[in-house]
């Protein structure tokens, strides 16, 4: 009987899926918003709970607006007839609306506690007549809270009794588009820029309201439309004039607009002679900037800037330190509530020190220094986005700061768009981090979420993995990427685990089957990449330039940290880079506790090893292998897990409609390959700077190392 079940439960589950493959195209537009219909017993089960839309004020609310819109699509689309918004309560309906409503105000909702962009979901009983409510005290939350019922019910989840609160613990949620004004992406694997900057303001594409949803899905916030490498010409009268059409189509889904600004554009536009933050009439243009922006933007976030990095101009160039220029900048925004977001992310040329420690250095002894609306963002580690690399020391070393984080959602330095590599772990890892700076339990994410210093402007930036291409991100399961920085943004403390299986049934349908699968891929694919590239705390062994494939060899470039040689310090005796005293000492960064821990190679943990210490090859690791052997065998490990990783996705096969299965198939494919090429390619290297051969039963590299060193990619993307 319980066979019988089992088969037909598979038979019916299989049906819903069917239905899905015939009826629509799975180009994978339509992202986590897939609004499938959903088998029939859930249909006939939800159809009695969201039968009809009630919009509980007089319908004037823009973002309410958008929450039944929104709910009329998803529910049609689900629950198999049309669902649509109006009327009035009815047993069963969906009711939205926000505090200011008097039918809302009735129902007596705790909404107080909630804030701005909170929301409730509960089921109530209206004039004698069981509903469900979506209250908030803003129309932005009552969006939120639609998109989480219409997830729950997306996710197979039941609907009755329901009593839901949920508030967002950071401010600022963005995403930074590295966006350039010629539509050309930088780090960007998804096709083009989807602004289309030439047709704007006129020509408002559908597919930004789209991109708006899928934010607003998520609890995504605000938008940086430009990259931080940035032109003045984005601060222009027609720029400002495309961004405030872009502006105009996100606002209802409460998304702001940002642009990064380029720090000498008061010379380049104003003709000044001079972009010091200290001279009045510097500071005056970016007023009379801000103010015209704010009169074509009234709710315009603020400016991003990128100082003094990389080549890029800042307030260094006058003498003046970061705080200087941030606060010049501060000023133009504050009469009209906007922010300054600082990146932290700052190493010179002409600076010998470690450049894992050059943010802290510079950025430090400007505690305390910064105005009231401004922030500054940190990249997750001190390095640039690696596989893995340990917490930036300034979390938890700042505290009269605000900290906001900054994560890439684009895969840089990992794969790019065809390695499957689900950064929720690496998220996770870097909020679950404990800085110690108040003692145990001072987490990054309680740094950010402001809880640990008492700060009430708080966020988290994500690098964009946004383009052109049909299903936005490149591949189905960079969307996934996406998808998690907005969960995590939303509550730092959400688990990488948990949303994986959230994404994997609003992206493939909440089936039994495929679930679990799905979630062992994702939770396992980070470690993965790890391995197969830069195992034991090693780092930024890519290839020149663009970043793709591995290139531990290169040391002949100008700038000393563009050298990987640089960062993992291989000769004959070892490898890694010394960070303890008797090296760059940035352990000191840390607080006491951890740079104790980080001191000490037997302490630090064997994830970190290779970026505190040079490591002898023969030293042994906690395996009781050699280091060299361990080595080896992470390289071993990474192509294995890839390996099994496809195979899992293969038996997927049947379940997975086909043009979304077969991409991701021949991605795993490539994703394959190219795990072994790293594998080979360092391995050959290491073992020509060792000396060492690779332990008995590890196959030799497939080609030598002069034919590694000699492949080069004149065109590859993201440039
Ligand atoms: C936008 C890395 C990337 C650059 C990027 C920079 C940054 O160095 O390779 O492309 O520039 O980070 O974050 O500013």
């Amino acid at each position: 009987m319980g066979r019988l079940l089992a088969w037909c439960a598979a038979l019916f589950l299989m049906a819903g899926t069917l239905t899905t493959t015939a009826a629509h195209a799975e180009d994978g537009y339509d992202l986590w918003l897939r609004y499938r219909p959903l088998p029939a017993n859930i249909q006939a089960r939800d159809s009695t709970r969201a039968a009809s839309i009630v919009v509980a004020g007089d319908g004037s609310d823009p973002s309410v607006a958008k929450a039944a819109e929104e709910l009329e699509r998803a529910l049609s689309g689900m629950l198999g007839g049309t669902v649509s918004a109006g009327g009035g309560v009815k047993s069963g309906s969906v009711v939205i609306g926000t505090a200011k409503d008097s039918r809302v105000r009735a129902l007596a909702l705790p909404l107080a506690g909630l804030g701005p962009e909170g929301y409730l979901i509960r089921s109530a009983t209206i004039d004698g007549k069981p509903v469900t409510v979506v209250a908030a005290n803003s129309g932005v939350g009552v969006l939120y809270g639609s998109f989480a019922l219409i997830q729950r019910i997306q996710r197979g989840q039941p609907i009755d009794a329901l009593d839901i609160a949920s508030a967002p613990k950071l401010k600022l949620r963005l995403l930074d588009h590295w966006d350039n004004l010629d539509r050309t992406v930088e780090r960007g694997y998804a096709g083009q820029s989807i602004w289309d900057w030439w047709k704007l303001p006129d020509f408002k594409d559908p597919r930004y309201t789209d991109y708006a949803r899928a934010n607003a899905s998520i609890g995504i916030n605000g938008a940086v439309l430009n990259n931080v490498n940035a032109k003045a010409d984005s601060l222009t009268a027609p720029y400002i004039a495309k961004a405030a059409a872009l502006a105009d189509v996100f606002r209802p889904y409460g998304i702001r607009v940002y642009l990064s600004a380029r720090w000498s554009a008061p010379i380049e536009l104003g003709h000044l002679k001079t972009a010091d933050p200290l001279d009045p009439s510097v500071a005056a243009w970016w007023k009379a900037k801000a103010d015209e922006i704010y009169a074509a933007i009234p709710d315009f976030g603020g400016f991003l800037v990128k100082a003094n990095s990389e080549g890029q101009p800042g307030p260094q160039d006058y003498h003046r330190n970061h705080a200087e220029g941030a606060n010049m900048l501060a000023a133009a925004v504050k009469p009209h509530g906007g922010v300054i977001i600082w990146r932290a992310f700052v190493y010179a040329q002409e600076n010998p020190e470690d450049r894992a420690k050059q943010a802290y250095d510079d950025f430090k002894p400007l505690d305390g220094k910064f105005a009231d609306n401004v922030i500054v963002q940190v990249k997750n580690g001190a390095i640039d986005f690696q596989p893995r690399e340990p917490f930036h020391p300034l979390f938890g070393a700042m505290p009269e700061t605000p900290l906001m984080m900054e994560f890439q959602i684009t895969k840089e330095y990992l794969g790019m768009a065809t390695h499957l590599v689900y950064l929720g772990p690496l998220y996770e890892e870097a909020l679950q981090a404990d800085t110690w700076a108040h003692g145990k339990g001072s987490t990054v994410a309680k740094v950010i979420d402001g809880s640990l210093d008492h700060h009430a402007l708080t966020g988290m930036a994500g690098v964009a993995n946004i383009g052109t291409d049909r299903d936005w991100s490149g591949s189905t399961f960079n969307q996934a990427n996406w998808f998690v920085f907005g969960r995590m943004a939303w509550d730092p403390e959400a688990s990488a685990k948990a949303v994986a299986g959230e994404w994997s049934e609003l992206t493939f349908g909440p089936d039994p089957r495929i679930t679990p699968t799905v979630v062992a891929m994702m939770t396992t694919s980070r470690e993965a990449v790890v391995n197969y590239m830069e195992p034991l705390g090693l780092a930024h062994m890519m290839g020149t330039g663009h970043h793709y494939g591995p290139a531990p060899w290169v040391h002949e470039l100008a700038r000393p940290e563009w050298n990987p040689v640089y960062y993992h310090k291989a000769d004959a005796s070892g490898i890694g880079f010394d960070r303890t005293k008797t090296g760059s000492n940035a352990v000191a960064q840390y607080a006491p506790k951890l740079a104790a821990m980080f001191a000490d190679p037997k302490t630090t943990p064997e994830r970190n090893l290779l970026w505190f210490h040079h490591v002898g090859w023969d030293e042994r690791m906690a395996s009781g292998k050699t280091l060299w052997e361990e080595l080896v065998a992470h390289y071993a490990l990474g192509v294995a897990e890839v390996a099994d990783m496809h195979e899992q996705w293969r038996t997927l096969a049947p379940l997975i409609d086909r043009q979304r299965y077969a991409k991701t198939d021949s991605f795993l494919s490539i994703q394959q390959r190219e795990a072994q090429w790293w594998r080979d390619a360092c391995l050959a290297y290491f073992a020509s700077v060792s000396g060492h051969a690779l332990p008995p039963g590890e196959a030799a590299p497939a080609h030598s190392l002069a034919e590694y060193e000699a492949i080069t990619f004149p065109y590859e993307p993201g440039r």
